[in-house]
């Protein structure tokens, strides 16, 4: 039998969480830390990397696959020096069950006003507020990829009507589905907007004054939500402040940023009707990712093909 390749860790991730999961990952291979200068990579055949060290590929010059620690590969596709192998990025069902269960947190909380409530608790007010129910909402799913199908099952067993946007149209049983070019269309019966797209030259700064003004005003909670767990270069913020100042928007939900971590001079923090969490909607979990990762570096040296790979010309 072959001898398994050498595999090189760059996760920028909790170091103690790493050094658990590997405890007992990729049996029978060589496992080198590129946090370790001292560790000659020159042999590393496959790299897990999240925000690598800028020298890897310097330092590891004949790996032959890229496995991301994230579903997101915008951070890898921006590197110098890339080597032209595929890149897998990280699909697991945590990762996914992780997303929705945010994503549901979000609209879950603004159709029964958390924030408002949290509000009036902060300063001893009783006062019941009106609400619609989930079925009187329409929650837009922009991306309907791994996470943004999940996220459309998960709203519909809440009661949302739900509707999505990609950018080829997707059959969804019971859900009303548009492509690229219905998105005027689809941002008009949206009152709830969930962002789940890939950062790429496409989407970036796509959620923008100009779409926020095309969703629907006067739904059943008045004015809409914005919600958003893809990318933050996906949004303009000024633009998503304005918004919320000018009432064209009534509240939002970001997890991700232009900048992250997000400036403490930031007007969001202190806004009302806004929830903030820090890239945080959807962590991988380490131990999942490795045996992802696993799993595919032996059916690899198999002869099998690699799974979600990335299209480097979609950028996602
Ligand atoms: P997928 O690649 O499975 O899906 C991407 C979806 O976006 C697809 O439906 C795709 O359309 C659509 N899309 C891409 N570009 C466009 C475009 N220009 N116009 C319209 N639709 C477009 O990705 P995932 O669902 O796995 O993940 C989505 C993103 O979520 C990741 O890229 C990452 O940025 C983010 N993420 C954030 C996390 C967090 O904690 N905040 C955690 C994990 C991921 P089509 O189906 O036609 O290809
Ligand atoms: C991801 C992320 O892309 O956590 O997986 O942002």
């Amino acid at each position: 039998m072959s001898e398994k390749k050498t595999v090189v860790i760059d996760l920028k991730f909790a170091r103690r969480e790493v050094d658990e999961a590997l405890s007992d990952a990729f049996a029978g291979r060589t496992v080198l830390r590129a946090a370790d200068a001292a560790a000659d990579l020159s042999d590393a055949r496959y790299a897990v990397i999240w925000k690598p060290d800028p020298t890897l590929f310097e330092r590891a010059p004949k790996l032959e696959v890229l496995f991301s620690g994230g579903a997101g590969v915008d951070y890898i596709l921006a590197m110098p020096n890339l080597p032209d192998i595929p890149i897998v990025r990280f699909v697991d069902e945590s990762l996914t069950t992780r997303m929705s269960e945010w994503v549901v947190l979000q609209a879950l909380s603004h159709l029964r006003q958390v924030p408002a409530y949290l509000n009036q608790q902060r300063e001893r007010v009783w006062r019941e507020l009106s609400q619609p129910e989930a079925k009187d909402l329409t929650v837009g799913v922009m991306g309907l990829g791994v996470l943004g199908q999940d996220s459309v099952a998960k709203l519909k067993i809440m009661g949302f009507n739900v509707i999505g946007w990609s950018r080829s149209k997707k059959l969804i049983d019971g859900v009303e589905t548009f492509d690229e070019s219905g998105l005027d269309e689809f941002l008009a019966k949206t009152d709830i907007l969930v962002g789940l797209l890939p950062l790429t030259p496409q989407t970036r700064g796509i959620f923008n004054a100009d779409l926020f003004g095309k969703l629907r005003q006067g739904g059943a909670s008045g004015k809409p939500i914005f919600i958003n767990a893809g990318r933050g270069g996906s949004q303009v913020e000024e633009d998503v402040i304005a918004a919320l100042k000018n009432g064209v928007l009534g509240g939002a939900s970001l997890d991700v940023f232009e900048q992250e971590p997000l400036a403490e001079t930031s007007p969001l923090w202190s806004m009302e009707n806004v929830i903030i969490t820090p890239h945080a909607a959807s962590a991988s979990d380490v131990r999942a990712l490795f045996r992802n990762a696993e799993a595919q570096m032996n059916d690899y040296e198999a002869g099998q093909p690699l799974r979600h790979v990335v299209n480097r010309t979609t950028g996602y």
